[in-house]
């Protein structure tokens, strides 16, 4: 088996040597039987697949009861320093894969539902992927709390539990349609619900100040929603670590509404009241282009940030801490601006309900939070209206202004009579609340994702915060779980891993590089080619299931899959398609590699050029696959709803990452490392990680075209370029720019004028014609390098063999030393292998 660990079953290091705790087969096969009979009092032969996933589910929850209470146990008795991380989007992929791997049940539950005449990946596929996130933040979150548990690392999520996810993506007639994501309509069985440690959220109403020699703040007339936490269990691999996901729901007391002045004593009302109350947990993003819609944005942050930290610190009463020892006890971690409300939040806990003096409640907050920014796309860099944020949140917004005042006479200190930068740096200017500068100011550390993104950051983006207190700032390069991304979804790859180079790499990704020796071996070579074309021909089977579309699985699979945005460029990777076809059209005989190109992503609701971008995939898509005269030299497939288990499905068939956006726009990326992991070659520009993955494995094994991040920037310094020089100086670019508006695709007419203009009348702001020669000469190596088929395979190699840096688990160290300050003892890589990296 893969990763075995000898002795640490089920329950672990903590309890290795009681052999008994090892569950049997046999044991496994009783266990689920009776399960399944006590809930369904029926017989396994009678129940469904949902039924049997279900009572797996609860067999798994059986078993991993013990190890949970004991980590909590262990947690309060050691009073080791928790830290939470309090996050808007957890993208958790389904769960009873990767706890029964992580509870080194897998072989076991395999064995035993084989043996009852069923089988585990049926139902795994049952299993909703839960809609709890939209993006890379959101995964890189799940990343971490598996990197979390697997350190043994006490490190726990907060989050919300949404009702419904972000939307569910359906391709009708090319374009997108969103349907509600309904993941939670069979109930989620992971989760247990605590109506107990439900705690009180309040909005509106006002705020009267008392003063009788000391001004105490009276939050009057608001109203009241009550949070009720969902605790998912997060099982670390192998090591009897089990932490906590902690996901609020909102919820209204009917009883008490009932008598409520807002109710009335009608029932009716209190039934409505209690919609509009749910309302809140409802759905991730809801749409904020509306006044409502903004306040209940506002409200969702706050809720979870208020409900999190009330529970935090009852629990941390409970177990008799002191106050003024909270930052040595706990840490607190922003996953981007949405959760900043944990400053002011705690804050108020810390004057208004523990008595402590504005100093004391303002050291112990900055040391305790610290801060990661995402992105610095200046749309996504949050703001609030001054009046909303008064209205939804009156005591909240005075704290903010005390915290404001605060900041801005620090800021007078060093730099006296400077207002127009201390209003540029101000908290609250021009009638709006700057959340990435509450940010900046509230936390002990403020990080960026990967080198060039923090190095943005510092040098720009924030350079004015970093000038003033440029300790706080740092990077910490994100990573992703290998026991998700290779062991889950590629076990024929991390079979073979293993067998070349033993287990350790699961726990200990650095010693991939071992890899590096087997890279040139025939017979290795031989074994990873034969992986990939399984891992191909089951994707192709998707394919055909699901679209009806044949794929060639000895084609290039060449991938795109990520939110659809502008930056990313797709319509990069479209344009670069429609000139192969051309040139396949001018010339059928052209001698190409056959390609396969697989999209897939989610456009925002709102964001029409990047909805009709999806749109442009599929036509392209329609005209290239029944296009009989380049006999299927090249393929186009948007595979509809991209989430984490198609994501599972793609990454491991995939030969070609496409990961090509503007440089200086994609923070890090993840999606990138994904792919290296299981042995795809990137084609990318020099952006995020991409640069590290780069370094990583030597530029013989990445391919990279397209401006720099310091030529764009200088580009945007000097007004822009000219697109239209480079649409005349280059006949192949002009015939595809040209086509999208020409009636190249039958019936579009002006669908795609919008991406026509925006190319050569708005400026070309993500340089795509500019990219254009140089994407295409990218793609003209690597198909030279693919024919090769020993440097290819040497290169995929090297790909796997170096991306031990990219594992989460390295990241997570990192925040843990250099952020958290929590004893290294446990960490993977010691302080002198970090330097060496
Ligand atoms: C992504 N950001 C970055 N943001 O784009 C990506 N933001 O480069 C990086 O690898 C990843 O974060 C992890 O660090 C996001 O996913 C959002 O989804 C988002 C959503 C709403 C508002 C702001």
């Amino acid at each position: 088996p893969i990763g075995v660990k000898p002795g640490t079953g089920v329950f672990g290091a903590a309890q290795a040597g009681t052999a008994d705790s090892e569950i049997t087969v046999e044991q496994f096969k009783q266990d689920y039987r009776n399960k399944v009979e006590r809930m369904y009092g029926d017989g396994l032969e009678r129940v469904s697949d949902l039924d049997k996933y279900n009572a797996l589910v609860s067999l798994v929850r059986d078993y991993l009861a013990e190890p949970w209470l004991n980590t909590k146990e262990k947690y309060r008795r050691t009073g080791s320093k928790q830290v939470y991380y309090f996050s808007i989007e957890f993208l958790l992929g389904r769960l009873l894969g990767s706890n029964l791997y992580n509870l080194g049940l897998n072989e076991v539950c395999q064995q035993a539902l084989g043996e009852l005449g069923m089988d585990l990946r049926t139902l795994r596929q049952v299993e909703e992927d839960p809609g709890l996130g939209n993006g890379g933040l959101g995964r890189l979150a799940a990343c971490y709390l598996d990197s979390m548990a697997s350190l043994g690392l006490p490190g726990h999520g907060m989050g919300m539990r949404y009702r419904y996810g972000l939307f569910e993506q359906r391709i009708v007639d090319g374009y997108q349609r969103e349907y509600a994501d309904d993941w939670l309509m069979d109930g989620f069985y992971w989760d247990v619900r605590k109506p107990a440690e439900a705690v009180e959220v309040r909005f509106g109403g006002n705020v009267r100040i008392k003063s009788n020699g000391k001004t105490q703040y009276i939050h009057e007339g608001y109203e009241t929603v009550l949070a009720v936490p969902y605790d998912v269990p997060v099982v670390g691999y192998r090591n009897g670590t089990i932490n906590t996901l902690r996901l609020w729901s909102a919820e209204a007391r009917l009883s008490e509404v009932v008598c409520a002045p807002q109710g009335g004593s009608d029932c009716q009302k209190a039934v409505e009241y209690s919609q509009t109350v749910e309302e809140l947990s409802n759905i991730l993003y809801p749409d904020d282009s509306t006044y409502e819609g903004k306040a209940l944005r506002l409200k969702q942050q706050y809720f979870l940030v208020s409900a999190g930290l009330q529970s935090i610190i009852r629990n941390y009463r409970e177990n008799n801490g002191h106050l003024r020892e909270f930052p040595h006890k706990i840490a607190i971690h922003i996953n981007d601006t949405h959760p900043v409300l944990c400053i002011p939040e705690l804050l108020r806990i810390l004057l208004d309900e523990e008595q402590l003096t504005w100093e004391e409640a303002w050291n112990i907050t900055v040391q305790t939070m610290s801060y990661t920014n995402h992105t610095i796309l200046p749309e996504a860099l949050e703001t609030w209206p001054e009046d909303l944020f008064r209205t939804v949140l009156p005591r909240i917004y005075l704290i903010v202004r005390d915290i404001n005042e605060y900041y801005c006479r620090s800021l007078w200190e060093t730099y006296p009579g400077d207002w127009d930068r201390i209003s540029r740096m101000a908290i609250i200017s021009y009638n709006r609340i700057h959340m990435a500068h509450l940010a900046i100011a509230g936390c002990h550390s403020v990080n960026g994702v990967a080198e060039l993104h923090t190095d943005i950051l510092k040098n720009k983006i924030m350079k004015e915060f970093c000038d003033f207190s440029p300790a706080k700032f740092n990077n910490k390069t994100n990573g992703v779980t290998q026991r998700r991304w290779v062991s889950l979804c590629n076990p024929a790859l991390a079979q073979l891993i293993t067998d070349t180079i033993g287990p350790r790499w699961v726990e200990h990704p650095q010693e991939l590089a071992q890899l590096e020796r087997h890279g040139a071996d025939t017979a290795f070579q031989h074994h990873l080619l034969r992986v990939k074309l399984q891992n191909k021909v089951a994707l192709a089977k998707y394919v055909k299931e699901k679209h009806g579309i044949t794929l060639d699985v000895n084609s290039i699979f060449d991938s795109q899959i990520k939110r659809i945005h502008a930056y990313k460029r797709q319509t990069l990777n479209v344009l670069h398609i429609m000139a192969l076809y051309n040139r396949l059209k001018e010339n059928p005989l052209l001698d190409i590699e056959p390609h396969t190109f697989i999209f897939g992503g989610k456009a925002a609701v709102n964001y029409h050029i990047a909805k009709n971008t999806i749109k442009l995939i599929n036509s392209l898509a329609d005209l290239v696959n029944n296009d009989k005269s380049i006999r299927d030299k090249i393929k186009v497939v948007f595979l509809e709803n991209y989430n984490v288990s198609l994501a599972e499905l793609i990454i491991p068939a995939t030969d070609v990452s496409e990961q090509i956006p503007t440089a200086s726009y994609e923070a890090s990326g993840t999606g990138n490392m994904k792919f290296m992991m299981n042995g795809a070659v990137t084609i990318g520009t020099l952006d995020g990680a991409n640069i590290e993955i780069k370094q990583a494995v030597g530029e013989d094994n990445i391919i990279v075209f397209g401006l720099t991040a310091e030529e764009v920037l200088a580009y945007y310094r000097g007004g822009g370029y000219n697109p239209w020089e480079v649409y005349q100086g280059n006949e192949r670019l002009k015939q595809v720019v040209d086509q999208l508006i020409n009636g190249f695709f039958p019936g579009a007419g002006d669908l795609f004028r919008g991406h026509f203009d925006s190319l050569l009348y708005q400026g070309d702001h993500f340089f795509v014609l500019k990219d254009f020669a140089s994407y295409e000469a990218a793609h003209r190596v690597l198909d030279e390098r693919y024919k090769d088929r020993p440097t290819w395979l040497k290169m995929c190699s090297a790909n796997i063999a170096h991306s031990g840096r990219f594992s989460s688990d390295r990241t997570f160290a990192e925040y843990a030393t250099d952020i958290w300050h929590i004893r290294p003892d446990t960490l993977p890589f010691s302080a002198s292998e970090k330097q060496t990296r």
